[in-house]
């Protein structure tokens, strides 16, 4: 059974955009892809945070999903937040295309995203690499731009 989720991003500023999940099942690498317009060009922090909740905007969100306890790290490292999800880069139009596959997301079990958030950032997540203050727990990726809850769908 393939699980399908959907995730529609606005925020404060004129960013927005819309992220697909989609995972074969229990176990397996979840596809993540979409768009994302309106970001200056440029990298830009993408993750799942722990909450689905917007009260006070992409605030209420929370920090990223880290069920394990672990520092912040990149997408690609064996130690990270379960929703590092590195950097999307934004091209000179704005734009910015999200193509990932990652391990560590999932739309089953007690680790499930769903109902948590996809935020994108302002500035660059330096992955837990710099000496910054906050590069092992948000990567120092500056302001929330938009954000929106992961929820399940039956779109293809
Ligand atoms: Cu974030
Ligand atoms: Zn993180």
């Amino acid at each position: 059974m393939v699980l399908e989720a959907v995730c529609v991003m606005k925020g404060s500023e004129s960013v927005s955009g819309t992220i697909k999940f989609s995972q074969v099942g229990d176990g397996e690498p979840c596809k993540i892809s979409g768009s994302l317009t309106g970001l200056a060009a440029g990298k830009h922090g993408f993750h799942i945070h722990e909450f689905g909740d917007h009260t006070n905007g992409c605030t209420s969100t929370g920090g990223h999903f880290n069920p394990q306890k672990c520092d912040h790290g990149a997408p690609e490292a064996e130690v990270r937040h379960f929703g590092d999800l590195g950097n999307v880069t934004a091209d000179s139009s704005g734009v910015a295309e999200v193509n990932i596959s990652d391990k560590y997301v999932t739309l089953t079990g007690i680790n499930s995203v769903i109902g948590r958030a996809v935020v994108v950032h302002a500035d660059v997540d330096d992955l837990g690499l710099t000496s910054h203050p906050q590069s092992k727990t948000t990567g120092n990726a500056g302001g929330r731009l938009a954000c929106g809850v992961i929820g399940i769908t039956n779109h293809r």
